[in-house]
């Protein structure tokens, strides 16, 4: 089953966004463009039924924009706060932790040395494949299951530090049903997933895996016909979104909100 949304806590890109990390050569991202992208994210959130909920723009943050990465959400159940493994993101925690407060009663984090970006949790009906990334370890992926089982979620971990050209496991993997998983080719056939149906993205379209479902559609980014048509035939309805500025900085759709 897919939890209904009705919250998404986004934050606009900060004037010094181009100054965030990434590993990708793909240019400095534009701001002025990454605001238009943006406020049309946040448009397509509300017409699928979420409220939005904008969080100040934060110069101390580059990468504050990817708010995804801060907090795991399991809807109606809890959150828990991260502990990002880039240092320069540390601190991006503090306001997600005060916005998420007026939600849910109990904020655990996951403590040191554990180190995990939820950009690495791809959550799949009542199991979680958590990745083993350069942001997340083993520490932080095992404080995590533990805190998932207690609300009944299992957790299978999948290692992507040999699997190049992505940095979170979202990147790679994302859930477009319980039952169902859209990968990238190199993620496919790994054992965490033996027992779902996969769909693969086609060659060349590897960024379209970074896919995000919010409600009854498939948020996915533009300009990649072989994953459009493949998600339209398997009957999903998709929300084509602009994402060239966020690419540049190694963001994708989910990792621009937090959604409950
Ligand atoms: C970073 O390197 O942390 C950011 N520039 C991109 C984070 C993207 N987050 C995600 O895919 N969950």
């Amino acid at each position: 089953m897919f939890s209904r949304f009705t919250q998404a806590i986004v934050r606009p890109p900060a004037r010094n966004f181009a100054d965030g990390l990434t590993t990708v050569d793909l240019g400095l991202p534009d701001v002025e463009l990454a605001l238009a992208q943006h406020a049309a994210y946040c448009a397509a959130l509300e017409r699928h039924g979420c409220d939005v909920i904008a969080l100040p723009t934060d110069d101390a943050h580059p990468d504050s924009t990817f708010v995804e990465d801060t907090a795991l959400i399991l809807p109606g159940q809890g959150a828990i706060i991260t502990r990002p493994g880039a240092e320069s993101r540390a601190g991006e925690v503090h306001a997600i932790r005060d916005a998420l407060a007026g939600f849910f009663a109990e904020l655990p984090e996951i403590t040191s040395p554990g180190t995990l970006d939820a950009g690495d949790v791809c959550e799949a009906g009542d199991t979680a494949f958590i990745g083993i990334s350069l942001r997340t370890n083993h520490e932080g992926a095992r404080q995590l299951a533990e805190w998932l089982s207690k609300h009944g979620v299992a957790s299978r971990l999948v290692d992507i530090r040999q699997t190049p050209g992505i940095l979170h496991l979202k990147s790679g993997v994302v859930a477009l049903d319980a039952d169902r998983l859209l990968c990238i080719e190199s993620l496919a056939a790994h054992e965490a997933f033996a027992d779902r149906t996969v769909l693969r993205v086609p060659a060349g379209e590897e960024y379209a895996a970074n896919c995000v479902r919010v409600n009854d559609a498939i948020f996915v980014a533009d300009d990649f016909p072989g994953t459009h048509a493949m998600l339209r035939a398997a009957g999903y309805t998709l929300e084509p979104l602009a994402m060239s500025e966020f690419a540049k900085m190694d963001g994708g759709l989910s990792c621009l909100s937090l959604r409950f």
